[in-house]
């Protein structure tokens, strides 16, 4: 079977969300670290600009999205499910986490306290140049304040506490779910946040639940240079299958462009190739990855047909 390629970094808190998924699936993964910050040119050589973290590879196949990436792995390792059927509004619990509860928890754990923790031992340069990417990256984002994100996380950790007050193990009963993941990586990056992680510390429930998720562990990663990565990419024999399905807007074949909605909205350009209430897929070439398709989730993504010149 060909082989699952993470391109991330240690310090992401959404590729500490992939991670966690894929040990709950207990897979075997190849990990490419990527830089940071911009640039990143192996990896916008198989996404065609997206530049967020994590991606997925399989092979010419390149996944975007943390939302998407949950599904690739339901597919390649069924059980356990991140999708239990007691659970429906778990995906959306998840939207929301990823949302509203990360840009809660990304300003309250920068406030300087927290910063000097993340940032620490590392030269004014690199804190510099982390602020100077981040600007234009989240500039469609109206940012909490300090005194904002606060009050907001400490009423969303109480709701959490209370939700697991029936001694549930995870949010939606016995078993975890996609819900359980989206909600710990922000948890988890409020708690890199050295002194500031003291709001969590009145929400017994929510530090026990948080290792039960933790204890999910990474799975079996074994590192990969971002060169492998790519001849991954142009040495495949194909790609997964995809249809554009009718009646959505749009037809196989038609130049595109794709883009996030909400911030990092870099698009990526290609050829139409898979389309269904779920997944957006462009067909696109690079000299170096070869013909590579790059899939989105539709949800939270902008889909517009190329302006022709
Ligand atoms: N909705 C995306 C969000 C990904 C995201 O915001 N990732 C952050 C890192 S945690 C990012 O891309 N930061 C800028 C970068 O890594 O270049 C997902 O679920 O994957």
């Amino acid at each position: 079977m060909t082989e699952l390629i993470l391109h991330h970094y240690p310090a992401s808190p959404f590729a500490e969300k992939a991670r966690l998924m894929l040990g709950f699936k207990g897979l075997a993964w190849r990990s490419v670290f990527i830089p940071p910050v911009m640039p990143k040119p192996d990896l916008t050589a198989l996404t065609g600009g997206y530049r967020r973290t994590p991606v997925l590879q399989r092979g010419a196949d390149v996944f975007c999205d943390t939302a998407l990436i949950a599904r690739v792995l339901e597919t390649q390792a069924p059980t356990p499910t991140l999708f239990p059927a007691s659970a429906p509004l778990a995906p959306l619990l998840a939207q929301w986490a990823d949302s509203t509860l990360f840009w809660t928890a990304v300003p309250y754990t920068m406030q300087p306290a927290g910063l000097a923790h993340v940032f620490a031992g590392l030269p004014p340069e690199a804190v510099q140049a982390f602020a100077a990417d981040r600007a234009p990256f989240s500039a469609g984002i109206r940012r909490q304040t300090v005194a904002d994100a606060t009050v907001n996380l400490r009423q969303q950790l109480a709701a959490f506490d209370a939700q697991l007050a029936d001694g549930r193990p995870f949010l939606f009963g016995a078993d975890a779910s996609i819900a359980d993941f989206a909600v710990a990586h922000c948890v988890w990056y409020v708690h890199r946040g050295g002194p500031v992680a003291a709001i969590v510390e009145p929400f017994a429930l929510v530090r026990a639940w948080l290792q039960r998720v933790e204890a999910f562990g990474h799975g079996r990663p074994r590192k990969m240079s971002s060169a492998e990565a790519l001849a991954a990419a142009s040495g495949a024999g194909g790609h997964a299958a995809t249809a554009v399905e009718p009646g959505l807007g749009f037809e196989p074949g038609q130049r595109v462009n794709v883009a996030p909605t909400d911030y990092g909205i870099d698009p990526v350009a290609g050829e139409l190739v898979g389309l269904t209430a779920d997944e957006v897929v462009v067909r696109r070439t690079d000299e170096r990855a070869g013909t590579v398709h790059v899939h989105f989730p539709r949800a939270g993504f902008q889909l517009k047909k190329e302006k022709s010149s």
